[in-house]
């Protein structure tokens, strides 16, 4: 908890060291952020996300090898894709409603004439999912193709588990090289309280004041969007589906969520939202390293809230009205598209342009949400990786009840 507090007590300093810059120094603002604060921001980051591919691997190889039924490990399977899938096209209905309700792009003023913006590609959907089978597993792991390497850490951990004695020494071996992972994930974390002073200083420091004015109703609608998603669908999935309190679940797996707000990457902060989940929320581990590690790349409640708020705010600005099928295009496209991108920063631009272009609005459009997506890019991670956990708080709580159901009928 002394991390936890040390990490809030950074973001705090970092956000009012990023609106003074902003308010009395912002010609200094660059020279600090050049020198000081995205150098830091980035060892952070780098640093946690150094241990993200190992740690993946060797806990899913683990998790997967523990799990000697199939039965069992394609009914997690299924529980975990099921769960995603309906969370977040919930998350972009919560998103469209909020967009329709406080009707952010409505006011007007928005400068369109100089909007531009290059799109980047994301992967279309068939190829994502073909190529979830790597030709080059070493390749996958040097380009951190999340979805590839878990497809061949499932593989190996079936392997492991059908071989048995045979091959006891290399599962010994991943064991301990996952406590390895594990340790160093603990050793990192100390940099922490740095990189969150850091990256908060930076994003607030580089936030116009203007862009901030102007988008107030486009931010409230996102941020209302996501607390009630958060509340509502996460929470109701924790009390009633997983009988657990979810005021326990927020307070223990807040640490992770302040990392996954300090680094806007749902990939970088996995080590730390494992060991969590593992530690403090009772996951059980196969179901922790088979859940969060999916859930960090094709799970993004969070971003397909902005992404529908975007489409709404992007459509009332340019004037161009959404019938109810531009709608269900907005929930398959966002639905489909978050599968492909794996968890960094600013992952959800990409998309959007790929929502945008799906209902035949204009893409330039992104360059208006542009100014702050990084201060709602922070938040949104910190709810993509809650639904994570949520996912894996279910699952684990309903294998467990399996098992004690199972056992109970064996012994009566
Ligand atoms: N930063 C992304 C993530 O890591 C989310 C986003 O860009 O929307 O989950």
């Amino acid at each position: 908890m002394k991390l936890t507090r040390n990490i809030i007590i950074a973001l705090i300093l970092g956000l009012f060291t990023g609106i003074g810059f902003n308010l009395f120094a912002p010609e200094l603002f660059q020279y600090a952020d050049n020198y000081a604060f995205t150098p830091l921001g980035t060892l952070f980051i780098n640093s946690i996300t150094m241990l993200v591919v190992p740690l993946v691997l060797f806990s899913i190889i683990l998790g997967t090898a523990s799990v000697s039924d199939p039965k069992k490990l394609g009914r997690i399977g299924g529980k975990t894709v099921g769960f995603y899938l309906i969370t977040t096209a919930l998350a972009l209905g919560i998103g469209l409603s909020m967009a329709f309700l406080i009707q952010p792009g409505a006011g007007g003023g928005f400068e369109t004439e100089t909007a531009d913006y290059e799109a980047e590609e994301a992967p279309p959907i068939m190829d994502t999912l073909l190529n979830i089978i790597p030709e080059n597993p070493v390749q996958a792991m040097a380009d951190g193709e999340m979805l590839q390497i878990i497809a061949f850490a499932v593989l190996i951990g079936f392997a492991l588990a059908r071989l048995g004695d045979k091959t006891a020494g290399v599962l010994k071996l991943i064991e301990q090289g996952n406590e390895i992972m594990m340790f160093l994930v603990k050793i990192v974390m100390y940099l922490a309280p740095v990189g969150a002073f850091a990256l908060i200083a930076s994003a607030i420091g580089e936030l116009g004041m203007s862009a901030l004015q102007a988008m107030l109703l486009y931010m409230a609608a996102v941020i209302l969007a996501l607390l009630l998603h958060a509340v509502i669908t996460y929470g109701s999935v924790i009390a009633f589906i997983a009988k657990r309190s979810p005021i326990e679940f927020v307070r223990k797996f807040f640490p992770a969520m302040i990392v996954a707000f300090s680094t806007s990457s749902s990939s970088a902060v996995l080590p730390v939202s494992m060991r969590v989940a593992q530690d403090d929320l009772r996951v059980s581990k196969p179901v922790s390293s088979f859940v969060q590690p999916l859930g960090s790349t094709i799970n993004m409640d969070g971003t397909a809230i902005m992404q529908a708020v975007a489409t709404v705010f992007i459509a009332q600005v340019y004037a161009q009205s959404l019938s109810f099928g531009d709608l269900l295009t907005v929930i398959l496209t966002a639905t489909l598209a978050s599968i492909g991108t794996a968890g960094v920063p600013g992952v959800g631009m990409i998309m959007l342009a790929m929502v945008l272009t799906s209902v035949g609005l204009p893409v330039e459009g992104i360059a208006l949400v542009l100014g702050v997506d990084r201060i709602l890019d922070m938040l949104r991670t910190a709810v993509n990786i809650t639904g994570d956990a949520t996912c894996a708080v279910m699952v684990s709580e309903s294998e467990e009840k399996r098992e004690d159901d199972g056992e109970g009928a064996k012994a009566s």
